[in-house]
């Protein structure tokens, strides 16, 4: 049990603790939809679907890049029922490729807001790309339908 908590825990900051597992699935959903929600504002900038603003850009980057770094520590040991959830069993059944998968998403949103403080759309397009592509792999690995 240790052992699996400090494997998901690792990258954080502060060691997130959960009174149910309940809390810990409210908690990792919570952490994404707020991820989804300003990456999405990025996007809509990549995409040319609002007016490119450099400042906004790199806040909401760096919004996602902070989120990035949460939702690890909620998929502990028990957490795969209580709430519900999208959550497939081979993240407790495959940690060692899952981690990678959050590290990966952790990596990418990192370069993003790197490239987003930068205020070049080019690199902010590239990053963003990068940055899906994490997400999308690891939802078909490890979030059901
Ligand atoms: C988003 C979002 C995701 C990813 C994914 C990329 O905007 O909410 O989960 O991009 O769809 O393919």
């Amino acid at each position: 049990m240790a052992s699996v908590a400090l494997l998901l825990g690792a990258s954080l900051p502060a060691q997130a603790q959960f009174a149910k597992p309940e809390d810990s699935i409210r908690y990792r959903q919570s952490a994404l939809f707020v991820m989804g929600q300003h990456f999405q504002r990025v996007g809509a900038m990549v995409n040319g679907r609002i007016p490119f603003d450099a400042k906004a850009a790199a806040e909401n980057a760096e919004v996602v890049a902070a989120m990035a770094k949460l939702p690890w520590a909620g998929f502990g040991p028990g957490t795969d029922k209580g709430a519900p959830t999208k959550a497939k069993a081979e993240i407790w059944t495959e940690q060692a490729k899952f981690r990678e998968a959050g590290e990966k998403a952790m990596a990418e949103t990192a370069k993003l807001a790197a490239a987003a403080k930068t205020g070049n759309l080019d690199a902010i397009k590239a990053a963003f790309g990068a940055t899906a592509g994490s997400c999308k792999a690891c939802h078909d690995a490890y979030r059901a339908q």
